[in-house]
């Protein structure tokens, strides 16, 4: 990670758990917001105005924060307003790594081998993990923002006036439940498969394994009765931050991080949701299954020898 500015190897390598050996996720530095006008956004600064061609999303195609962000690009149809870097598929010693032949999408885009370069031209004294997604802004020359709950919600809100005929990702109607929704999913489920890979402590572990578990039987049972999606008929950010973990889910929490009592394919419902999510325009192109296996079992603290899984068969997924 990033010290001052420095690249620390040790710090890189060390994962933060508390006393009982809980993982700890870190908190986003980068906290502005793009918007309709250019106002300031719930936190951060104001100057970040929707427009095509001015943005850019670096992103690892491991990583299910970052494939939610591109998840929704594509249902919004930005792919032709916001670029995408996408970085190698494990995580090296320093941090994300752009493929050698790496072409830059936008000439004024900065020339770098590493994230962390990205993340020094914005803050050159900047302290804090090197995560992806990362939103550029190729005007100002800076990070708007690295908090992928933040980019979803201004792809869908800000950009609007861009793409009048898109979805709304985020109905009024529904934002209460969503938002109740979508804290149990992201306690239990998105980051629980981080709270059971990343333990410490047995006992740190079988309370993520739990969570995770009861997350899923939950989320089976709301498809129980038919219904298409989360909320029903209508597709919502809630379906996308549930499907970029189910979709990793067999080829590498189960196997990597130890989610070991059931496979998602074994669920009654969840992989034919899987499959409707996978049939919606852009989404498939969101999940690539090789950088998933590679990188999960890449990750060096939970799995030193970096031999990567044969098993389980996933082809469904793709199907
Ligand atoms: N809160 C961030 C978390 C993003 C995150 O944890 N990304 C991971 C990949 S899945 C990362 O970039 N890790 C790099 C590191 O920890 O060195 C978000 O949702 O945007």
């Amino acid at each position: 990670m990033l010290i001052d500015g420095n690249w620390v190897l040790e710090a890189q390598l060390a994962r933060k758990t508390d006393e009982a050996g809980a993982y700890q996720r870190p908190v986003s530095s980068f906290r502005n917001w793009i918007t309709r006008d250019g106002a300031a956004g719930p936190t951060g600064e104001g100057g970040f105005a929707a427009a095509p061609g001015r943005y850019h999303l670096y992103v690892a195609m491991v990583c299910p924060w970052a494939c939610r962000a591109l998840a929704v690009r594509a249902l919004k149809g930005l792919e032709g307003a916001i670029s995408v870097s996408r970085v190698e598929a494990a995580l090296t010693d320093y941090g994300w790594k752009f493929p050698d032949d790496a072409q830059r999408p936008d000439a004024r885009l900065p020339e770098a081998d590493y994230l962390h370069e990205i993340y020094t031209l914005a803050d050159p004294k900047f302290t804090g993990r090197v995560t992806v997604p990362v939103l550029w802004d190729m005007e100002r020359e800076t990070v708007v923002n690295n908090e992928s709950a933040d980019i979803i919600h201004m792809l869908n809100d800000g950009f609007a006036d861009l793409v009048p005929d898109a979805p709304d990702l985020r109905p009024q109607a529904l934002l209460t439940e969503m938002d109740a929704l979508n804290d149990r999913l992201l306690e239990k489920f998105n980051n629980g498969v981080y709270r059971a890979g990343f333990a410490q402590s047995q006992a740190a572990y079988e309370v993520a394994f739990e969570d995770v578990f009861e997350a899923l039987d939950d989320l089976d049972n709301r498809l129980s009765d038919g219904r298409t999606y989360l909320f029903g008929e209508t597709l919502t950010e809630t379906d996308i931050r549930a499907f970029v973990t189910l979709v990793r889910f067999d080829p590498a929490y189960f196997g990597v991080f130890k989610c070991n009592r059931a496979m998602v394919a074994d669920y009654a419902h969840l992989p034919a949701y899987i499959g409707r999510m996978m049939a919606l325009p852009g989404i498939a192109e969101t999940v690539n299954l090789d950088h998933i296996k590679r990188g999960y079992y890449g990750i060096k603290w939970v799995n030193p020898n970096g031999i990567v899984a044969a098993g389980p068969d996933t082809a469904w997924i793709a199907a």
